[in-house]
């Protein structure tokens, strides 16, 4: 399968629990490439225009709340079969339901704290690249 770009943002709590190496390791031991880093933190701005899809979901408030409650660390990553791979990596949304070995299972809290964001397709991938990162910066 060709090359696809995915969004990795570790999360607040796993900024907060040390473990952003960990992850980032994890990451490039099955395969991804890092294209662009770095730790940033979100405006409530940034994190609700991130989010826009889950506007009129009810936990929006909360989760816009937990995004911007302190640093996040944003990877685009590049693999062949990027965003499955990574969804396979990262595991369910719900850490308790996450396979055993998965970065949630590992580090996440509960289904708001749950350690990563991923991508959920390759246009979605490309997109939140794009809004992180210049495009010269994803070369
Ligand atoms: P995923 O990140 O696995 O693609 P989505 O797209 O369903 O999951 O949800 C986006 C984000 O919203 C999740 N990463 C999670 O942090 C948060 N979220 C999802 N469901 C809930 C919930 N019931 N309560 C609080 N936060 C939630």
């Amino acid at each position: 399968m060709a090359n696809q770009r995915t969004l990795c943002i570790v999360k607040p709590d796993a900024v907060e629990k040390r473990v952003q190496g960990h992850i980032l390791q994890r990451l490039l031991d099955e395969g991804f490439r890092v294209l662009a880093l770095k730790q940033t933190r979100l405006t409530r701005d940034a994190a609700e225009g991130f989010y826009a899809v889950h506007r009129e979901r009810p936990f929006f408030d909360e989760l816009c709340t937990f995004m911007t409650r302190g640093p996040v660390v944003v990877v685009a990553l590049e693999r062949d079969n990027a965003v499955q791979h990574y969804r396979d990596v990262i595991g369910a949304t719900d850490p308790a339901k996450a396979a055993d070995g998965t970065i949630r299972k590992l580090y996440g809290s509960n289904v708001g704290e749950n350690a990563v964001h991923g991508s959920d397709s390759e246009e979605n991938g490309a997109k939140e690249c794009g809004y992180f990162f210049a495009g010269h910066e994803l070369l």
